[in-house]
């Protein structure tokens, strides 16, 4: 075409012709409580998850990708702005009403990609707190929020589905709330006759096994009490559908901006009521019920990115904010039904736990055309994509940002060769001492009370006498079944020093 225009034209054009290839749209789609082994491809065999399969086949799967927690706060903190959570304060699992915990001006993923020319939009759970010291005014402008810290649009359930309101936050406010119907979020049982899990318990359609006794709302009792804000609650049922839904508008809506959509699911975490059309689907009762429902929200996504024509200009990253839990506090049957599911595959520990299961999580990329599908064993973390998508979007990194995000881009594109972190530290929710340290095939296992939580996934939620200090080789035993830490003594107090260290460094 560019042969056929007279010569002066095409000096003019030139500039257009040549311009610089278009960015890559980005999408991370984050699991909630997803297992290592609860995705067909890493040996959930009772059920497939033929979409995220894709995922896999089609891109690289990590078998040493994590997160940076076992618990979904600190985790979500970490991925925004490449800073461990220990490292701050009020970072550990986010109550109701929570006010927002990074603060406008902060250097975040979101606000980088946007100083490159991203579009960015998060759809689906928050989890990271809303609005100033006091918490949202959830019937006025909700600031500081997502928007104020680096995203041009969101779409969002407020903290996780078991915690009140059950309501979506739509940019600043809350969509669809009638004006003469405030929501109102109470510290206390508003008024004797509020009814709550433990009042009209009979009432429930999923009974409470621990906490989770308070407001009632489509049949469930929660965490924290409200009222109000009728018309604006949605069912649990219809979350997957409408976060699926408004994604995709959203990337259809971005055709002339590179994207960043950060796509956070509730799947499979407490309350799981997953959409009628996937209940009882699989043997396991309604978790993997939902990882069904989260398999098919992959394949939506999935399945625009093809019509659109984006695969091949899109790296999708595909994750979990923390490892498995069966009974997470409701009486879905997770437990009972487990059967031979193992749901963080051959790993020790889940959700809560600095065992391996507790952040060695599902972790794939895909960008089609441009990662050769395969297998890699480098070690990876939802905390680096700060610093790797920095490196692949030519942002810059903030002076003294993204401080604990190490840039291993070449690793998540698979580039021949390329090594991913040399050393890795884990923590659970945070404030107990407990933290995992990994460093090459070694593993250092740090309890400071001497206590584990969720040792033994497929079992009653529970603390575990554990020594203070465990040395594991992850190469030669990837469960943390054998102890090394008095064959090794001198590799144990190195790597005790060096995990003080990193602990210590950069303390607020
Ligand atoms: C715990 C909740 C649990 C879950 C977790 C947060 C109780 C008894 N347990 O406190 O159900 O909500 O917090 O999970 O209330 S996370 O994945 O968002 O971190
Ligand atoms: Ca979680």
């Amino acid at each position: 075409m560019r042969r056929l225009l007279p010569a002066l034209l095409a000096v003019a054009i030139l500039p257009l012709v040549h311009a610089e290839p278009r960015k890559p749209n980005l999408i991370v789609i984050m699991a909630d409580d997803l297992g290592y082994g609860d995705i067909s491809c890493q040996g959930a065999k009772t059920y497939q998850t033929p979409h995220i399969d894709r995922l896999a086949a089609e891109g690289l799967r990590f078998t040493s990708g994590y997160c940076t927690a076992s618990t979904c706060t600190p985790t979500r903190y970490s991925l925004l702005t490449g800073v461990y959570a220990f490292r701050t304060k009020g970072t550990g699992i986010a109550p109701p009403s929570a006010p927002a915990i990074i603060q406008p001006g902060a250097a975040t993923l979101p606000a980088m990609l946007r100083s490159a020319g991203y579009a960015t939009a998060v759809i689906g759970k928050w989890h990271l707190g809303l609005g100033g010291p006091d918490g949202p005014d959830w019937n006025a402008e909700i600031t500081p929020g997502p928007l104020d810290i680096g995203f041009d649009h969101c779409f969002l359930l407020p903290t996780t589905n078991d915690r009140v309101p059950q309501v979506y936050l739509q940019d600043r406010h809350v969509l669809g709330l009638d004006p003469a119907d405030p929501i109102r979020v109470y510290q206390k049982k508003p008024s004797e006759d509020h009814p709550t899990g433990i009042t009209h318990r009979d009432t429930l359609k999923m009974d409470w096994t621990h906490g989770h006794n308070q407001t009632i709302h489509n049949g469930i009792s929660r965490i924290g009490f409200y009222t109000g804000g009728e018309k604006a609650r949605f069912r649990d049922e219809d979350l997957a559908d409408e976060w699926v839904k408004r994604s995709i508008a959203w990337i259809e809506s971005q055709k002339d901006t590179p994207f960043f959509l950060f796509f956070a699911s509730h799947d499979p975490h407490v309350p799981r009521m997953p959409h009628e059309r996937f209940q009882g689907l699989t043997p396991h009762g309604f978790r993997t019920d939902s990882i069904v429902q989260l398999d098919w929200c992959v394949g939506e996504i999935s399945a625009a990115l093809d019509r659109l024509g984006l695969a091949e200009n899109t790296l999708v990253v595909f994750c979990s904010d923390n490892g498995p839990v069966m009974d997470d506090g409701y009486a879905d049957g997770a437990l009972e039904k487990v059967g031979d599911h193992r749901a963080a595959g051959p790993f020790k520990g889940g959700k809560y736990s600095v065992y391996e299961g507790g952040t060695r999580t599902p972790f794939i990329t895909r960008w089609k055309g441009t990662i050769a599908p395969g297998v890699s064993d480098e070690v990876v973390a939802t905390i680096d994509l700060f610093a790797s998508l920095a490196a692949l979007t030519g942002a810059a990194v903030p002076e003294g940002a993204a401080t604990d995000s190490v840039n291993v881009l070449d690793a998540l594109l698979g580039v021949d060769g390329a090594e991913g972190r040399g050393e890795l530290v884990v923590q659970d929710n945070g404030a107990s001492g407990n933290f995992g340290f990994r460093s090459g095939k070694w593993k250092l296992v740090r309890h400071d009370k001497g206590k584990a939580r969720n040792v033994v996934v497929e079992s009653l939620l529970a603390n575990t006498d554990v020594p203070k200090f465990q040395l594991h080789d992850l190469e030669a035993d990837p469960g943390e079944t054998r102890d090394l830490l008095e064959h090794q003594p001198e590799l144990a107090v190195k790597l005790k020093k060096r995990l003080e260290e990193i602990v210590a460094a950069g303390k607020d």
